[in-house]
């Protein structure tokens, strides 16, 4: 008989680093490539791989992360399948959930329920595809007790990852330091680290017992990368996947093996313009293995030419339903749903999320706008960096955040 497999996702970061995006929703709730939402990335690959009894731990500003999991991942419940959002519930004593491990020692009754054999925990803010029957598969014939997915990161990351040094044997880890500020590079690539990618196959007994023995230790920040799996490394029953070897159908030869963190404003830029390359880096034009998510009843894009010679075009860039580009020109972005581009602007190398309008004669050039913002007639975003810096986000690489419901002045 196939194994029983519960998967947890982890859903309740606080994202602090993604500020003004993360002002009233948690970080796997925000928009990511015009029609998703992060959390998509991890609940299309745990269904695409046919694991469907799924609880997503959530915790910080949970409404629209809530909401969009009830609406969009309302499953068939035929065969015991769900999706189910779990806040924290003080079911353990009077206190929200301390870290990701406290979170899990909260959930143990969800564990009991389901009585599953192994336990996927997955994070839920990283843009990828990844088959995780493979991992499991992996993990079952190590007989490990967990098994960590790591992947080859740049050595100047290391402080904001799990760093992973394995045995001789490849598989066996041999140390585990959660973001070290003085990581060494690998033996075969000095300027790089092996990385944690949040992502670990449990066999269940030994997830609870760690959990349980953590939730003891009034020391601990009950948090899994800097607890959990140091304990089950310090015992040598902790094994690493290589996300390498992860093989998802109809991936290209460019995006094989693509995975972001996307826990600043500039890596959040990034990864958008990974989408929109002609070759594009992750190509959501994978229909072998969709990712999915909500989608409402949203008339086709519209480009209209209102004026004359001046056609409403968008070249390079990704184009979401029930937008009407009309007598402008949007290069090099992503706009998501509903947005709203008149005569005579230019938008460039930008982001902009559902219900956006820009005005007539306006300029938006790398910025990332949520929500509903408005740009009023001839405003410009993104020309004059020193003017933006005195009223709306700069990230460190120039990009120019305006946050929902943040006024424009015309
Ligand atoms: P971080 O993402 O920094 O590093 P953490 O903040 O614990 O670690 O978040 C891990 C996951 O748990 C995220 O998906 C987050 O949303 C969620 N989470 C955090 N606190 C939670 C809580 N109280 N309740 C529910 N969910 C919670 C982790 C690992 C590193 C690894 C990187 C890869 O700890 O070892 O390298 O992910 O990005």
């Amino acid at each position: 008989m196939a194994a029983k497999v519960l998967a947890i996702v982890l859903a309740g970061g606080e994202g602090k680093r993604l500020m003004p995006l993360t002002t009233d929703r948690a970080k796997p709730a925000v928009p990511f490539g015009g029609m998703y939402r992060m959390v998509d990335f991890v609940l299309s690959n745990l269904a695409n791989a046919g694991y469907l009894k799924i609880v997503v731990l959530t915790q910080y500003k949970s409404h629209s992360l809530d909401r969009h999991i009830t609406k969009t991942w309302r499953m068939s419940t035929l065969l015991g399948n769900y999706v189910t959002p779990v806040p924290a519930q003080q079911r353990r004593g009077p206190w929200w959930f301390a870290g990701s491990a406290d979170a899990i020692y909260q959930s143990f009754n969800l564990i009991n329920d389901e009585q599953p054999d192994y336990v996927i925990v997955f994070g839920a803010d990283h843009i990828y595809r990844m088959d995780p029957r493979q991992m499991v598969e992996d993990h079952i014939a190590s007989g490990a007790a967990v098994t960590v997915a790591g992947i080859r990161q740049p050595l100047s990351t290391a402080d904001q990852f799990g760093v992973i040094e394995v045995g001789e044997d490849g598989k066996r880890i041999r140390a585990f330091r959660e973001k070290p500020t003085d990581a060494v590079g690998l033996p075969d690539a000095p300027d790089e680290i092996y990385a944690s990618m949040g992502n670990y196959v449990f066999t269940t007994r030994a997830l609870c017992e760690a959990v349980e023995r953590d939730a003891e230790d009034k020391t601990s920040k009950h948090d899994m990368g800097g607890s959990i799996i140091p304990m089950l490394v310090e015992r040598g029953e902790a094994n690493v996947y290589d996300f390498r070897d992860n093989e998802v159908p109809g991936s290209t030869d460019r995006d094989r093996g693509y995975w972001r963190d996307v826990g600043t404003l500039d890596s959040f830029y990034d990864a958008h313009m990974d989408l929109i390359n002609v070759h594009p880096v992750f190509n959501m034009y994978n229909f072998d293995w969709p990712i999915y998510t909500e989608q409402p009843p949203w008339p086709p894009a519209k480009f209209v030419h209102q004026w004359g010679e001046r056609v409403g075009r968008a070249v390079g860039s990704m184009v979401s339903p029930g937008v009407v580009i009309s007598g402008s020109l949007v290069e090099n972005s992503i706009v998501s749903p509903k947005v709203r581009v008149h005569s005579w602007a230019h938008v460039e190398g930008s982001v902009l999320m559902e219900g956006v309008e820009i005005g007539r004669h306006a300029v938006v050039r790398r910025a990332i706008l949520d929500k509903n913002v408005f740009v009023p007639e001839g405003v410009e975003i993104g020309v004059d960096l020193e003017k933006d810096r005195q009223r709306y986000t700069v990230s460190d690489n120039g990009i120019v955040v305006i946050g929902k419901g943040q006024k424009v002045e015309p």
